[in-house]
């Protein structure tokens, strides 16, 4: 009797040990990084794509960026690379550089060759207005050129054809945190279109009248904008947007707020769609990639307000993403090797009236 209770006790204790043991510590965590690495994605993986523009002076920094995003979630993923590289750039990559490129991603890397016509400047330009704002404005053709390719022909490109979901990535930039789960998946589950980490304000010395030319575009295009548009993402305010749609907008209305597009996944089609096409093609005839230096941030932003709803915008906070140099939000997680500091994160704000 007293032998059978001793047992009784035992394996009530056993029993408690084993909750103890085996009882979620709360932490959301790491539950949720047992049940995403638990999840391999191979077979029905979202039809999508990491595509990075690489000069041949950064080919080595490509290769750290590459590591670094396999080693923090694309080992696991498997998404394929497009690596773009203006036309002969390509043949200044060494052999030995093309395997390292090859070993790191485990041959899910291809090269793709970026055309003139996609990168010159084209012949409508003005080429000694383009020679004289190299000197008063600054940037290259280079850097402008890749503005250029960044706000309306990646899309385009033959390489990315055949995908769905378009991730941007620069070569200088660093994943802090392991990421547990897919993020293109994320964007899907959540009905979104696209998924940007961090905005922010963008100067106006460089492309003193990008703003002033979408404003008209918007009053030459109010037929083609849906209602739901976000324009208080991009616009100061209700005075600020009414001006906008009636084309008399200009720096004073723009908030210059831009999705930091370093790191940009987004659904093709809201590039494909026909106001972001004749938007583009807008801005390209007014001069301003070349005249000034325009950026794809702003380009986007704008872009994208005026075309899609918020909620289809999403923001990836746990991610510890960082351009190199530059502030960055390190999550306080235990996935993330960076140092939690006590800023908030920085959210997606508009200045939309309320
Ligand atoms: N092929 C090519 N790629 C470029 C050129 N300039 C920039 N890139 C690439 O385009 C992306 C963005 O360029 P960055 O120079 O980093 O632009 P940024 O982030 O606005 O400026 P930084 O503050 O210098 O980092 C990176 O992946 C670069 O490697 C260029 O002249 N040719
Ligand atoms: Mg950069």
């Amino acid at each position: 009797m007293a032998a059978s209770r001793a047992r009784l006790y035992l394996f009530f204790g056993l029993f408690v040990f084993a909750l103890i043991l085996f009882y979620p510590t709360g932490k959301v965590v790491t539950r949720t990084y047992r049940e995403y690495t638990a999840y391999s994605n191979t077979g029905n993986r979202p039809n999508g794509v990491i595509f990075m523009l690489m000069p041949p002076s950064r080919v080595h920094q490509a290769q750290l960026a590459l590591l670094n995003v396999e080693n923090r979630f694309n080992r696991r993923l498997q998404y394929p690379y497009v690596l773009f590289m203006v036309e002969d750039e390509i043949n200044q990559v060494s052999d030995e550089d093309k395997e390292k490129i090859n070993w790191i991603t485990q041959g899910r890397a291809t090269f793709a060759a970026v055309p003139y016509e996609s990168w010159n400047v084209p012949d409508f330009y003005d080429k000694s207005k383009v020679e004289e704002s190299l000197h008063t404005i600054g940037f290259s053709l280079g850097y402008r050129a890749m503005c250029r390719f960044y706000s309306g022909l990646f899309w385009r490109h033959p390489a990315l054809a055949q995908y769905d979901w378009l991730w941007r990535l620069d070569t200088d930039i660093e994943f802090h945190c392991d990421v547990p789960y897919d993020p293109i998946q994320r964007l899907i589950d959540a009905n979104a279109l696209v998924g940007f980490v961090q905005i922010n304000p963008d100067a106006d010395f460089v492309q003193p009248t990008l703003s002033g030319n979408v404003s008209q575009f918007l009053a030459q295009n109010a037929h083609l904008l849906p209602s739901h548009a976000n324009h208080g993402f991009v616009w100061n305010g209700r005075e600020g947007i009414e001006k906008a749609l009636k084309g008399e907008a200009g720096n004073h209305e723009w908030s210059r707020m831009t999705f930091y597009n370093n790191f940009e996944i987004s659904h093709k089609s809201v590039w494909e769609n026909e106001l972001y096409k004749k938007f583009f093609d807008f801005l390209d005839r007014a001069g301003g990639f070349f005249y000034e230096r325009w950026s794809d941030a702003p380009i986007h932003a704008f872009g994208l307000a005026m075309s899609l709803r918020k909620e289809q915008i999403l923001q990836f906070t746990d991610l510890g993403y960082q351009h190199q140099g530059w502030a960055y939000e390190c999550p306080k997680l235990d996935r993330c090797t960076c140092k939690y500091d006590e800023e908030p994160a920085r959210g997606f704000y508009d200045n939309a009236p309320a």
